[in-house]
């Protein structure tokens, strides 16, 4: 309960998924602090942001990851921030759970490889569901 969390989730590498990302939020927002819930915002698109406030976006996003008590990262949309998030995270020993819809995405092996990380494939969005409710029970 009142956990801070870092949902990670892609943005410019595309946006398919940004209704899912939306109901993982809702669900973890039930009991626990989400500090990144824009990640979940249907308006946001891959088109936008200008390059010069990118550097605002980093800092930002570093700190609430240094912030936090837990990362979640949604990686079936393959994203270079979510995976330079997850990298920065255990490089500061976050927590790091990864979920992934095993029917319609095959990980890097550079995030299935390494052992730090708690992988949770799913197979369908109810399961991705009961998958959050236990990591935020635990
Ligand atoms: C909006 C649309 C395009 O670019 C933006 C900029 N906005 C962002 N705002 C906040 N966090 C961001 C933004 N862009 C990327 N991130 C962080 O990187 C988020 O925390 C996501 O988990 C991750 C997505 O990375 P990409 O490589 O898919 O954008």
């Amino acid at each position: 309960m009142n956990k801070k969390i870092y949902f990670a989730g892609s943005i410019r590498g595309g946006r398919a998924d940004a209704e899912l990302y939306k109901k993982l939020i809702g669900r973890m927002s039930l009991t626990d602090k989400v500090l990144t819930e824009h990640v979940g915002d249907l308006s946001l698109s891959s088109l936008e942001g200008e390059v010069k406030r990118d550097t605002e976006i980093y800092e930002r996003d570093v700190s609430w990851i240094r912030e936090c008590d837990l990362l979640i990262a949604e990686c079936t949309i393959p994203s270079h921030g979510v995976g330079y998030e997850l990298a920065y995270a255990e490089s500061i020993n976050k927590p790091c759970f990864v979920l992934w819809n095993k029917e319609r995405a095959h990980l890097s092996a550079m995030i299935t490889g390494d052992k730090y990380y708690k992988l949770l494939p799913y197979s369908t969005e109810e399961e991705a569901m009961r998958i959050v409710d236990r990591i935020l029970s635990e």
